[in-house]
């Protein structure tokens, strides 16, 4: 397979910015190649690249993004977007099966469509005792799928997305993406001169709809899990001041782990769980590549 990589310029929020792509398209959500996949992105007015590492060298959070993409467009809400916002068809009758995918940096972030109801049947590869709810919440880097039917008066309605604060007082980009569900049968341009219908996002800080959203995935069967517990451990993450061992640096392979947002661990947030080797050369850490960074 070959991989062309190429600078596009990219027209977003009145401003004309250089973007890479792959192939012609751009890396992660390829509006159109797959018809049903959605992501949510950030947008900054910046390179990313800068941002991330401005926060690196800071030690601060990253900038707030200025906007919220859905399928790489921000939508109707912002400057200069509207001619380019993403459209979704769908058929009269017909139930589709949507991949959400949040590809933001680490805004957790709603989602819900006008007039329709999802039915969640997956997250994160992991298929879902079915529910249906009108809003979903999606933590940086979560999928779930949904199925959403075609069951509303054929039109147009807006497929939207903003930020969940899950962290009071922390700056947040407090702006809103669009997409726009459009029934193949609503004849344009006639019905598209009319707006399409606008969801209720939840408030920002309704962390009630997010536990009982969060609350309601469940595995489709029982889980057998073990229920004979030999021995309780109890584990305390906290901020780790001891000097690391001498032989740290020997053939042991270290896992970084923070169970949150991934910025936090260039705060020092990460657990380092070391990783010995077991029995054979399945089970034992490959060699460093050649240029690996020495620190
Ligand atoms: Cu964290």
């Amino acid at each position: 397979m070959i991989l062309l990589f190429k600078q596009r310029k990219v027209k977003r929020l009145c401003k004309t910015h250089n973007s890479i792509t792959v192939n012609g398209m751009f890396p992660g959500a390829n509006p159109g190649s797959e018809k049903w996949r959605h992501s949510s992105w950030e947008w900054w007015d910046a390179n990313p690249i800068d941002v991330v590492r401005q926060s690196t060298r800071t030690g601060a959070a990253p900038n707030i993004s200025d906007a919220y993409t859905i399928n790489g467009q921000p939508g109707d809400l912002y400057n200069c977007s509207s001619e380019d916002t993403a459209i979704v068809p769908i058929d009269f009758g017909e139930s589709n099966l949507l991949r959400v995918i949040n590809a933001a940096l680490n805004q957790p972030l709603f989602f819900t469509v006008a007039n329709h109801k999802f039915t969640v049947v997956g997250a994160d590869a992991s298929y879902l005792k079915p529910f249906t709810t009108s809003v979903i919440m999606l933590g940086p880097g979560q999928t779930t799928d949904v199925l959403i039917s075609g069951d509303q008066l054929p039109g147009r309605y807006y497929m939207a997305a903003r930020a969940y604060q899950s962290a009071q007082n922390a700056p947040f980009d407090n702006t809103t993406t669009t997409a726009i569900l459009e029934y193949k049968s609503a004849l344009c341009p006639a019905q598209c001169t009319t707006k399409p219908s606008m969801p209720q996002l939840p408030a920002y800080n309704d962390t009630a709809t997010v536990t009982a959203f969060s609350g309601s995935l469940k595995s489709p069967r029982k889980v057998e899990v073990p229920t004979d517990i030999d021995e309780n451990l109890f584990f305390a993450f906290g901020l780790g001041l001891n000097n690391c061992p001498k032989n740290f640096r020997a053939r042991r392979c270290v896992w970084l782990m923070h169970c949150h947002l991934d910025v936090h661990i260039t705060w020092g947030l990460a657990m380092a769980f070391l990783v010995d080797n077991g029995i054979g050369e399945l089970q034992s850490v490959e060699p460093p590549p050649a240029d690996l960074p020495i620190c």
